[in-house]
């Protein structure tokens, strides 16, 4: 049995994706940040950084238990404990670690700068967060581009990376909608990721 500690972010979210398409039975432990939840001794003792997601899997490599915080370790942890959505051609491996590492460390950080630098107080720094939002958009140009001539985000094959960068794009869509709008090939996609039963059960935060 894994054990998931989890709240409704794109981090929460890409590990909760990850344990529903790999197939993986889990009991969810919703972690309420606002009220602190995730700075009590026993959440610290499982990540001493204080955030979610964390993972805890009583049956973990030769048996033992395992704990995994890092939203895209647990995807990484998922795939190659249930054997799915990697790729299946190891010569396909450098596209596809490219595009984990590009929706798992471009797009959920520049997300979370864009959230964070809005709610400065007094005033937000209004240069700094366009800044972020440029940013974000020119990622968002080149994932559009990119699944103009791929069905999925690092090939032709859905993989691990597709829902790593699904967790961005569906919070950003429910944040700030204005963010994802005018990319046709990367809403073609989103639709398809989206309709996936397994990812529609992680969204139910
Ligand atoms: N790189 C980490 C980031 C985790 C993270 O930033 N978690 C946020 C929510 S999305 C959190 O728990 N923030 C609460 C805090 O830092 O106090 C991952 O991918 O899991």
């Amino acid at each position: 049995m894994i054990d998931l500690y989890a709240a409704g972010t794109s981090n929460g979210m890409r590990a909760r994706i990850a344990l529903e398409e790999c197939g993986l039975a889990y009991t969810l432990h919703p972690i309420n940040l606002e009220k602190g939840e995730n700075r009590t001794p026993q959440f610290l003792a499982m990540n001493p950084m204080g955030q979610i997601p964390v993972m805890v899997d009583h049956d973990g490599p030769g048996g033992k238990p395992v704990t995994v915080s890092q939203s895209s370790a647990i995807l990484m942890y998922c795939a190659e404990k249930s054997g799915k959505h990697l790729p299946r051609n190891p010569a396909d491996r450098p596209a596809f670690l490219e595009a984990l590492m590009r929706a798992s460390t471009d797009i959920t950080p520049t997300l979370g700068a864009i959230f964070n630098s809005s709610k400065i107080k007094p005033e937000p720094h209004a240069p700094t967060v366009n800044w972020f939002k440029d940013l974000w958009k020119s990622y968002l140009k080149v994932w559009d581009d990119l699944l103009a001539r791929r069905k999925y985000a690092a090939g032709n094959e859905f993989t691990i990376a597709d829902l790593s960068l699904f967790a961005g794009y569906v919070r950003m869509q429910k944040a700030i909608p204005e963010l994802v709008n005018g990319y046709p090939n990367l809403e073609r996609w989103a639709k398809e990721i989206g309709a996936r039963p397994a990812t529609q059960r992680a969204l139910k935060f």
